[in-house]
């Protein structure tokens, strides 16, 4: 049996399947080109068997054919972020224990100390050269692990999150037949290539439906309006920040040029936004700029898409709409007992997108789980009106910033190993550009006061971990501020910045 995006490639082998790199490729190219790289990871052997493989490859036909070469060899696909340092990214290939590392050629220098060190193979994925050779790829079934992602939680360390292919089939139907996406769709992926967000909502979904992606390196206002005025692209999807950055461009912009782009713009069929609580003001702003309606929806790493507002209906600002096709979703109390219509409950979900585990972690994974097998979300929801409404997380300890889920006590963590630091607490606080901003509230060690240096606690931090992860303002205290029992209070910490 064929697996399932294979089936639907097959379906479009001859329309453009995606632009990248200067030209247009096919996807009957596509097809061709991953099963003849599956075969160079297989390296004669006959299925991976679900041996992780990490990839480190650029936006674009190279990343695709990367993911669609793991799956067809038989491995579980670990998109690793190209802009991590060494440490997070020796921190995933570690977790996962992958032997296989796929790699953007660029991207070698900066894995090189980590090869050394360790028996890893490594592919170059530009320097592969497809040969007609007859293929024999191993059948896999959908029930098989497909793809590991690493998300941030209440632990330090972020949790790699397991999903099969029938799980990123699950999540990619819903969204193909709830947002009608078709043949005719061509979207354009500004999104990074190690979370939901780009993988399935973006590329999953287009991929499926035989649209055409447009890729483009990094994320950049006037690459994206020059792309939008070529009048190809028809479908966007973004987080919050990037609306918000946009907007902010556009309203540079001479009012003839915007009126040029606003007529481009509301010919769009469809315009996304999640990953973090999209403001009302921006849902406004990008309505008068472009024309558009943004459709709201709320998802996670270990879910996909779970609540979206409708394609055809009212598209209710503050609001993440109705559940979607497949999924099941309650909110509850404390006790896991379902709460009355119009109180809020934490929201937990069942369905066929629901991930399996986090990888070699069974106590998180069952802990995550109530008895009766729904995923707890950590995050709070109330019903108004019939539409759901976001209202929160249950734990201060995870930032939303940029559409990055950050934990706070990795950065402590970080933080503490820095020589001046003795403690520090860090926060996330509301900003409208970056829906929440990561402070810090530091304590300088007694005999290093005067030492904290901003800049340097900065140029550090980013070579131990993202620089998305990085605090854009420090404040020195004397102690942070605690309860009785002696912990720190996160929302007293918040106050310091107010
Ligand atoms: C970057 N900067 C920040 C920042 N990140 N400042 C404050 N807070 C942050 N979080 C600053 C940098 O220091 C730099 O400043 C400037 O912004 C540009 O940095 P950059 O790294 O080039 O940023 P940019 O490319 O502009 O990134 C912004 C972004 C990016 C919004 C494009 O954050 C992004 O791609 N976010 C999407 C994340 C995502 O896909 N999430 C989905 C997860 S899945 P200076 O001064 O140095 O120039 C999920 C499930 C679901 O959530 O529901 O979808
Ligand atoms: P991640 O773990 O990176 O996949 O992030 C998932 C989290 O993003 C969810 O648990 C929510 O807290 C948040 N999120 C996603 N979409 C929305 C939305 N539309 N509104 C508010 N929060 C959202």
């Amino acid at each position: 049996m064929m697996l399932p995006f294979l089936v639907q490639a097959n379906n479009y082998k001859n329309s453009t399947a995606i632009y990248s790199d200067g030209r247009a490729f096919t996807y009957q190219e596509l097809i061709n080109q991953s099963e003849q790289l599956a075969n160079i990871i297989l390296n004669g052997g006959k299925d991976l068997n679900e041996a992780r493989v990490a990839f480190m490859v650029n936006p674009g036909f190279d990343y695709v054919q990367s993911l669609w070469a793991i799956w067809q060899a038989g491995g579980v696909a670990v998109p690793l972020c190209i802009t991590h340092p060494l440490p997070s990214l020796a921190y995933v290939l570690d977790d996962t224990t992958a032997d296989i590392l796929m790699l953007s050629a660029e991207y070698l220098p900066i894995l090189e100390p980590y090869i050394q060190e360790h028996a890893i193979r490594v592919i170059i994925v530009e320097s592969f050269n497809a040969t007609n050779t007859i293929t024999n790829l191993p059948e896999i079934n959908t029930s098989r692990k497909a793809l590991i992602l690493y998300t941030s939680g209440t632990t330090n360390k972020p949790k790699g999150v397991v999903t099969t292919h029938e799980n990123i089939e699950a999540q990619i139907t819903t969204l193909v037949s709830s947002w009608e996406w078709s043949s005719s769709d061509h979207v354009i992926c500004v999104l990074p290539l190690h979370h939901v967000h780009g993988i399935i909502n973006v590329i999953g979904c287009s991929m499926w439906a035989g649209a055409t992606c447009t890729f483009i390196s990094h994320f950049s206002a006037s690459s994206i309006f020059e792309l939008f005025a070529e009048g190809r692209i028809n479908v966007f999807m973004a987080v919050p920040t990037i609306y918000f950055k946009l907007i902010a461009f556009l309203e540079t912009l001479p009012q003839e040029k915007r009126d040029q782009l606003k007529a481009v713009m509301q010919q769009f069929r469809l315009m996304v936004c999640g990953s973090a609580a999209l403001p009302v003001s921006v849902m406004e702003k990008w309505e008068a700029l472009s024309g558009q309606i943004l459709l709201e929806r709320y998802g996670m790493t270990e879910l996909g898409m779970a609540i979206s507002n409708p394609y055809t209906g009212e598209r209710r600002p503050g609001y993440v709409g109705l559940p979607l096709p497949g999924v099941s979703i309650k909110l509850v109390n404390e006790t896991y007992e379902e709460v009355n219509l119009g109180e809020p409950g934490e929201i937990i979900v069942k369905g066929k997108n629901v991930f399996v585990e986090y990888w070699q972690k069974p106590e998180a994974t069952t802990e995550t789980f109530t008895k009766d097998g729904w995923f707890k979300t950590g995050d709070i929801a109330i019903v108004e009106n019939g539409y759901y409404r976001i209202m929160g997380r249950n734990s201060v300890d995870i930032i939303k910033s940029g559409g990055y889920k950050i934990s706070a006590l990795e950065i402590e963590e970080v933080l503490r190993e820095f020589d001046a630091i003795d403690d520090c607490a860090v926060v996330g606080i509301k900003d409208d550009e970056w829906g929440e901003l990561i402070v810090a509230a530091i304590v300088v060690i007694p005999e290093k006061q005067g030492l904290f240096d901003e800049k340097e606690v900065s140029d550090w931090i980013v070579q131990k971990m993202a620089s998305y992860k990085k605090p854009r303002k420090y404040l020195i205290v004397n102690d942070l501020p605690r309860n009785a029992m002696g912990k720190v209070v996160k929302n007293d910490v918040k106050k310091l910045f107010e």
